[in-house]
């Protein structure tokens, strides 16, 4: 096909670690598209007739991880969607995926082949961190899952289910580790270090 395999860079890290306030930066800077799985999941949630309306909700508020088919279904279509438009952007970052294992075996099933993963972009920030950005940012973000109980469980989910992940991405030399506990604009200097090394 006249498609290009599409370049992907997993991007991962804790709840509220820096994971979107970053791919939008890198967007801006590189020919990359950004797609946050939870970004997608919720804009689904919200969709009139979606028959995962009510699924996506209570997973989401319980910090819980959606079945992977859903996920990946709404990644392939927006990867489909970006390269049908324009041709050139063949370069994703894909943020808040895949956080167990669960994601990872279906990403494996469905799109070995056809997709190329560079790396993993890891966001490391200490859970304290974490939890008061979330917070802060839940006095205005209306997002269900920005409070205390939420948080508890989504900090949960993220040790138990996605460090794992993680680490196995590491033990292939595959992730690319940035202390997000800095200032946006520090952060950002690591994260442009990496992508000009690797690009
Ligand atoms: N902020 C950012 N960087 C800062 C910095 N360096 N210094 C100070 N403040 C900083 O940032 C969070 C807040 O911190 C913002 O207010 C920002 O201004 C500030 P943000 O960039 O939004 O962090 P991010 O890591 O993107 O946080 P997010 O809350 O989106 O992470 P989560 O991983 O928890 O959320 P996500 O949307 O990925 O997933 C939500 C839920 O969806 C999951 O819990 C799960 O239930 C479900 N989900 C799935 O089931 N499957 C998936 O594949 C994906 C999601
Ligand atoms: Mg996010």
């Amino acid at each position: 096909s006249l498609i290009m395999k599409p370049k992907v860079i997993f991007v991962l890290g804790g709840p509220g670690a820096g994971k979107g306030t970053q791919c939008s930066k890198i967007v801006e800077a590189y020919n990359y598209t950004h797609l946050s799985a939870g970004d997608l999941l919720r804009e689904e949630r919200g969709r009139a007739g979606s028959e995962y309306g009510q699924l996506i909700d209570t997973y989401i508020k319980e910090g819980k991880i959606v079945p992977v088919e859903i996920t990946i279904s709404l990644l392939r279509k927006a990867m489909e969607e970006t390269m049908t438009k324009d041709e050139t952007k063949s370069c994703f970052l894909i943020d808040g995926f895949p956080r167990n294992e669960d994601n990872l075996h279906g990403w494996n099933k469905d799109m070995d082949g056809k997709a190329d993963v560079k790396f993993v972009l890891f966001f490391d920030c200490s859970n304290e961190v974490c939890i008061n950005r979330c917070l802060e940012r839940g006095k205005s973000s209306g997002r269900t899952d920005d409070n205390r109980e939420s948080l508890q469980k989504r900090i949960q989910t993220y040790l138990q289910s996605t460090r794992p992940i993680i680490k196995q991405y590491e033990k292939h030399g595959k992730v690319r580790t940035v202390d997000a506990s800095r200032t946006v604009d520090e952060v950002f200097a690591e994260v442009k270090a990496i992508l000009d090394k690797e690009a």
